[in-house]
């Protein structure tokens, strides 16, 4: 294995030491270039064969001013290798990042499952997740509106079970044979090869307004779920109703979500397009950070347990991915953790050639007749050859189980693990090598399945606006204004009025205000009439609360970071009050300041800055605290970025809190004659406390109304 040059030497020293060493080692060559030349402390360099290298800064040549030669092999491995260092980004879920951690079992769950993982309480599984968008390439920003993938690998004594999941607990289609096109429609246009990572174009609405059955997810995907604050903040599904298998080979049906410890929470559009310009990898460095700073994000597996009885009751097919059951009918139960505590040490290795796949599942865990499943089991093998490059990809550590295996495939590209002796078959002769086991193998469900050989969409799954309209009831006024200000944004981004239109008669069939209030903000003149439904909504499904981010918010500032713009003079004593009770809360602070150096606080005491006020928009902190001081505030009470800091905060709904010597910027920002209950006055170290209490509900959206964040968000009646 490739070792990295005096890694452990320098991680003893601070930055700034080894960097000091290390220019003390430069020698120039003789056309002035820099050498950096083995010691004690730094091993040879060598190429991948192993040999060592002289000098790694100029290539091989006839004469100083002469020509290359062709057997430098140092240059021409190194070019080479360099040269295939791409591997095909995944044709979905592109753009992700993953995380180690475990698995910790509550209680057993051997009366409804023989899996392994699920039969002693305390029983910890090692587990890796990655967390992705949908749409984009590898390089696309973080905050695109779209599907969270949260696709976790969970590596059991009895073989890997994947769970690859999403955000949103329903999916666009049906029928995996309509896959290719879903994507196809939502990818850059062919011809002209954009929009990268976005849904507001043509082809998707297009593809949508002809789908009726994606209108569930389509209510899903323009609200706040796809634009979340982060990773650590969304839930997870694992979507298609799965079977849990016991040891008498009794199946319970089974749904799986993902809950976060840290309670739900989004940001607003207008702020999610600001911080894919500040900071585009914003999930990645949040997921990065709070992991690096020891807070490590936690969800529970929580899971729908139903009988045949109950999926015969149900108003809708258990196996249709675009139906939930509403928890309010059949409660989630906790069953476990997931702990994220460990970044992979290599991106490429571990989170890049991760291979998650729907078929694979530890006995005790079964798939349903769900289409889309079913196609899905077919396809994840397939791409991971395209990607991965070899049918090896158990050999990569990442996907490789970590419990006892063994089998009798062999070579193909990249072997890594090859058969020692004769036996390389079996039956056999020879009494080696590993042999079936009907105990305790894999054994599937023995559903019983009939019917004749067609290509057939069952008619339950012909309800395509009930569920739709069940979605849109279950928010509060906030998140519904957000779901027809989103529509309105991407339709206003659609050229072709027809397709405009079409979408806009589907919304008429989920919620006539809604469908009102899109029409009119696209300047409709006259209102299409209710599409063609091959079933009636339903106006009888209740609202279900745990649909909504707003209502499930985490009422604490636990996880969350605080902005805090300060000038030198800032008042010590506030600021001291202010961090340790940020520290206390489990919450982080950045200092943003005119210059990246830091300020003088009142005491003299230094503070160092995190960010210079344009490096630091308040669109990247859940709120803010304003302290300059009187001194401090003429500095920058003309800084566009300032003022900015100050009226992005105040329109994105956030708390900000403020001493005295900040009012100045209030009103530049045009804030200070509209100060409301979320705009803070911080004299004391009591209001410091009060101020804390308050940013548990991290948003005052009865604020939205007047600061009119998007136009397209006001009803229209
Ligand atoms: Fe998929 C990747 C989730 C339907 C085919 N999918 C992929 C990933 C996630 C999902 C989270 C990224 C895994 C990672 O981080 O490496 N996919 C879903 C969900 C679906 C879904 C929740 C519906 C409920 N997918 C789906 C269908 C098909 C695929 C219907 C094809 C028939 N998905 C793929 C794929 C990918 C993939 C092409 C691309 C990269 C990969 O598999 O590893 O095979």
């Amino acid at each position: 294995m490739a070792k990295r040059t005096s890694k452990n030497a320098s991680a003893a020293k601070s930055n700034a030491e080894a960097a000091a060493i290390h220019d003390q080692k430069m020698q120039r060559g003789e056309g002035g270039e820099l050498h950096q030349f083995a010691d004690a402390d730094s091993p040879v360099l060598t190429t991948a064969q192993g040999g060592p290298v002289t000098d790694d800064q100029n290539s091989l040549r006839l004469g100083a001013r002469g020509p290359l030669l062709v057997e430098d092999f140092h240059f021409r491995e190194k070019i080479f290798h360099f040269d295939h260092e791409r591997i095909p980004e995944r044709v979905v879920h592109a753009r992700g990042y993953g995380a180690h951690g475990y698995f910790e079992t509550y209680n057993s769950l051997a009366a409804y499952t023989k899996a392994d993982i699920f039969q002693r309480a305390g029983e910890k599984t090692p587990a890796f997740v990655r967390f992705s968008t949908v749409a984009g390439s590898k390089g696309s920003f973080d905050l695109a509106r779209d599907v969270r993938g949260f696709a976790v690998k969970l590596y059991t004594r009895e073989g890997n079970w994947d769970i690859v999941g999403n955000n949103i607990p329903v999916f666009f289609i049906q029928d995996a044979i309509k896959f290719p096109d879903i994507i196809h429609s939502v990818k850059p246009e062919p011809d002209s090869a954009f929009p990268q990572a976005q849904s507001a174009h043509d082809n998707f609405w297009d593809f949508i307004s002809l789908t009726p059955e994606s209108m569930h997810m389509i209510m899903w995907v323009m609200s706040d779920r796809a634009i979340p604050r982060s990773f650590r903040f969304m839930e997870g599904f694992g979507v298609h109703t799965f079977r849990l298998v016991n040891a008498k080979d009794e199946s319970t049906f089974v749904k799986f979500h993902w809950k976060p410890k840290l309670g739900l929470q989004s940001v607003a559009w207008n702020e999610a397009v600001k911080i894919n310009g500040a900071d585009p990898d914003y999930h990645r460095r949040d997921l990065w950070e709070a992991i690096k700073s020891g807070n490590f994000p936690e969800w529970e597996l929580c899971l729908q347990l139903f009988d045949q009885d109950f999926a015969d009751k149900f108003d809708f097919d258990i196996l249709d991915p675009t139906k939930l059951i509403p928890e309010e009918i059949l409660p989630v139960q906790p069953v476990g953790r997931l702990v994220l505590d460990r970044m992979p040490d290599n991106f490429f290795a571990e989170t890049e050639q991760v291979a998650f796949m729907t078929q694979n599942v530890p006995p005790g865990i079964d798939f349903s007749n769900d289409p889309l499943l079913q196609g899905r089991n077919f396809s994840y093998l397939d791409t991971q050859i395209k990607r991965l490059g070899s049918t090896n990809v158990t050999h990569i550590p990442i996907n490789a189980p970590k419990c006892p295996f063994q089998h009798f495939q062999q070579d193909g590209h990249m072997a890594m693990r090859n058969p020692v002796g004769r036996v390389n078959y079996q039956p056999n002769s020879w009494g080696e090598g590993p042999r079936e086991s009907p105990t305790q193998g894999f054994r599937h469900f023995a559903s019983e399945e009939q019917g004749p050989k067609a290509r057939l969409r069952p008619e339950s799954f012909a309800d395509h606006y009930s569920q739709a309209r069940q979605f849109y009831i279950s928010q509060t006024v906030a998140e519904q204004h957000h779901i027809s200000a989103a529509l309105t944004f991407e339709l206003s981004k659609v050229k072709t009025p027809v397709i405009r239109e079409r979408m806009v008669s589907h919304l008429f069939n989920i919620d006539e205000t809604l469908a009102t209030t899109v029409g009119t903000r696209l300047g409709f003149k006259t209102m299409p009439k209710p599409a063609d439904a091959a079933m009636p909504t339903r106006q009888d499904l209740e609202p279900s609360p745990a649909l909504s981010i707003v209502e499930n918010g985490p009422k604490r500032f636990e996880g969350r970071k605080l902005g805090i713009l300060a000038t030198d003079g800032v008042e010590a004593v506030l600021l001291n009050a202010l961090t340790a009770a940020l520290t206390k809360e489990k919450a982080t602070f950045e200092i943003i300041a005119p210059k990246i150096g830091g300020v003088t606080a009142s005491d003299g005491h230094w503070v160092e800055a995190h960010q210079m006020i344009d490096g630091g928009p308040s669109v990247l902190y859940d709120a803010v605290v304003l302290f300059p001081s009187a001194d401090g505030i003429d500095d920058i009470v003309q800084e566009a970025a300032a003022r900015d800091f100050v009226a992005d905060a105040f329109s994105h709904c956030k708390f900000i809190g403020y001493s005295e010597a900040a009012t100045p910027l209030l009103e530049k920002a045009g804030i200070a004659g509209n100060i409301d209950g979320g705009v803070i006055r911080i004299a004391s170290v009591k209001d410091v406390r009060a101020f804390i209490g308050d940013l548990g509900k991290l948003r005052i959206w009865a604020r939205e109304p007047s600061v009119k964040l998007s136009k397209a968000s006001t009803p229209v009646k």
